[in-house]
């Protein structure tokens, strides 16, 4: 991967036009309506045949299993509310930059999603004593780090053992869409984006730990190419505002009349709940507490309000959020090679008249 300190480029683009993120007003939905939540498919959506189509659960397992989408509906179910980040969110507010999805602060949804839990099923298929990890695969393949591949990745075993992993074949109580996975996508909440693995077709239990290329090479918080890093596992806390008022067509800057305005916005983090959320309405130099709403439920975002006094002149309007095991929004991002995990505070530029 290369880095950048200029423009966005045309590949950049492109990108961003296959991948798009949640506008920002659609903030206002507690579940994020079909067709708003944030896409990223690395390679292309592949071709599913609806009547061929299977899951092989194998590897380090006593009894293999080949599951049919109406064996696998026919399951016990669960609907659960998950807030789902890239964890390239913030990639292009950060310099220089890692070439590749240029997201600025919105790649993130939540969806309720409908499945079957996991857990039960490597437990059907019995797991082998020297097991350690479970591998997730995609119809998906592509080429990536020079590379040919399919898209996959694992989870240590204990991780997809969790009551609230599952195998997703709805969301919103729809059937997956094509770029959601169709037929059958794994959900892992509180974990970012791509441990998600979307068009499942197998699922493999191995007795060392995986090394494809998106497990090893990708998703490491690396300091340089040769660094090995650290593994991106669960979302930092992150919280994002509604703009208020109208925006500028070109810059998106705000117009806000003067007087009380209603800031209204939602927080998540992976490694807790969310328990405090600040907006500054002076670039970050003086705070104000929020007040809290509800979450759909423990493992999605949570909503906020703040009561702004908008008096006249230029703003630049920001939220930070903390969560309960202490961790908090920096003011500036952190910087790594590939621009994972920036979950600097947004800001929203706003003249008020
Ligand atoms: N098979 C497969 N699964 C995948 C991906 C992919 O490219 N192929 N992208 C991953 C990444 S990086 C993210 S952020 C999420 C995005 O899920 P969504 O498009 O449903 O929002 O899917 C993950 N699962
Ligand atoms: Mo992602």
């Amino acid at each position: 991967m290369s880095t950048s300190t200029s423009d966005i480029t045309l590949e950049e683009l492109r990108l961003a036009a296959r991948n798009h993120a949640l506008p920002l007003e659609a903030l206002r939905h507690p579940i994020t309506p079909l067709g708003l939540h944030y896409l990223l498919i690395h390679f292309d959506i592949p071709a599913v045949d609806e009547q061929s189509w299977r899951l092989e659960v194998g590897g380090r397992v006593a009894r293999p299993l080949t599951l049919g989408l109406e064996e696998i509906k026919e399951r016990p179910s669960r609907t659960v509310a998950v807030t789902l980040e890239c964890a390239g969110n913030g990639r292009a507010l950060i310099s220089p930059r890692a070439v590749s999805q240029p997201w600025l602060t919105e790649a993130v949804g939540t969806a309720e999603w409908t499945g079957t839990p996991l857990a039960p099923i490597l437990e059907a298929a019995g797991v082998a004593p020297e097991a350690v990890e479970v591998v997730f695969t995609g119809l998906d393949r592509g080429v990536q780090g020079d590379v040919e591949q399919a898209y996959e990745r694992s989870l240590p075993l204990a991780d997809a053992l969790r009551d609230e992993v599952l195998l997703a074949y709805e969301i919103n109580g729809q059937p997956l869409p094509p770029q959601h996975g169709y037929p059958l996508r794994l959900v892992v909440p509180g974990w970012y984006g791509m441990t998600h693995v979307k068009w499942l077709r197998s699922i493999t239990v191995v007795d060392e730990p995986f090394r494809g290329w998106q497990q090893e090479v990708s998703y490491h918080l690396r300091d340089s190419e040769e660094d090995p890093g650290r593994p991106v596992t669960r979302m930092l806390p992150r919280s994002l505002m509604i703009p208020p008022g109208i925006p500028d067509f070109l810059s998106r800057a705000r117009f806000v009349d003067a007087g009380p305005c209603e800031l209204e916005g939602r927080a998540w983090s992976g490694w807790g709940t969310i328990e405090r959320v600040e907006v500054s309405a002076d670039g970050g130099r003086s705070w104000g507490e929020a007040i809290l709403g509800e979450a759909p439920s423990e493992f999605a975002w949570r909503g906020w309000t703040y009561e702004w006094e908008a008096e006249p002149g230029e703003h630049e309007l920001c939220c930070r959020a903390e969560d309960a095991a202490g961790n908090a929004q920096p003011l500036s991002p952190d910087w790594n090679f590939d621009g994972f995990c920036n979950n600097a505070v947004q800001r929203v530029r706003v003249t008020v008249s």
